[in-house]
């Protein structure tokens, strides 16, 4: 099983004017402690998504000396998690995928990303967190917990009740997302996330904002 840290930073490309203010960004948030992020781009532009997925990839490229089986991921101290793109997530050398019910089906996903990189899966229901559960997802996200704006259709509001019975559906690692901020987070957390996932509580002083998060969520 793998252990999710409690914050989960989500960077969306479509809230960055330039590459630079991404990367930027992305460094705030590593120097904030946060080891865990998700590279979202709902353009639909795959060339674009590659070219910033390497970018975000380079900081940290150092391979370890030894050689690892095949397969198996170089360990990064970021692990990077592809939106939505199994095919990129390979590409671009990223840790993990994370799907919801418009992309390949969790054991497609595995098929390609293989049995070590990270699989999430969304849900948004009982019905689909049972579902989820009997997959090989390494984690399950839940939302949205809290009305958000960073997501176009959202799926309906399932709140901190929504949570706690997600809890009890699944074992493994359970990651909220949707609304959360440094407000509530505490109370997520409380309900039975593992993790808090992350867009606009992060984006205004992204260091701070996290250091913030760990530190509420100790
Ligand atoms: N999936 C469910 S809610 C959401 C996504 C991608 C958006 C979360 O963003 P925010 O700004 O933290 O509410
Ligand atoms: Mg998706």
């Amino acid at each position: 099983m793998i252990s999710v840290p409690r914050l989960y930073g989500i960077v969306d490309a479509a809230c960055f004017a330039t590459m630079e203010d991404l990367m930027v960004f992305v460094g705030e948030l590593v120097a904030g402690g946060c080891t865990l992020l998700q590279y979202r781009n709902k353009s639909g532009n795959a060339r674009l998504m590659l070219g910033q997925a390497r970018e975000l990839r380079k900081p940290s490229r150092a391979k370890p000396a030894l050689s690892l089986p095949k397969g198996v991921p170089a360990p990064h101290g970021l692990k990077l998690i592809m939106n939505d793109r199994a095919d990129l997530c390979l590409v671009a050398e990223f840790d993990g995928v994370h799907v919801g019910r418009d992309d390949l089906l969790p054991e497609s996903v595995r098929g390609i990303i293989g049995p070590h990189r990270w699989l999430g899966v969304s849900t948004h229901n009982p019905e689909q967190i049972m579902e989820a559960d009997r997959t090989s997802a390494d984690y399950l996200a839940i939302g949205p917990v809290f009305s958000t704006s960073s997501k176009a259709r959202p799926d309906p509001v399932v709140g901190l009740e929504g949570v706690r019975r997600a809890r009890q559906l699944t074992r493994k690692p359970l990651v909220a997302i949707g609304g959360i901020t440094r407000e509530n987070a505490a109370s997520v957390i409380a309900a039975g996330a593992d993790s808090v996932a992350v867009i606009s509580d992060l984006l205004l002083g992204p260091r701070k904002s996290a250091e913030e998060f760990f530190r509420i969520l100790r």
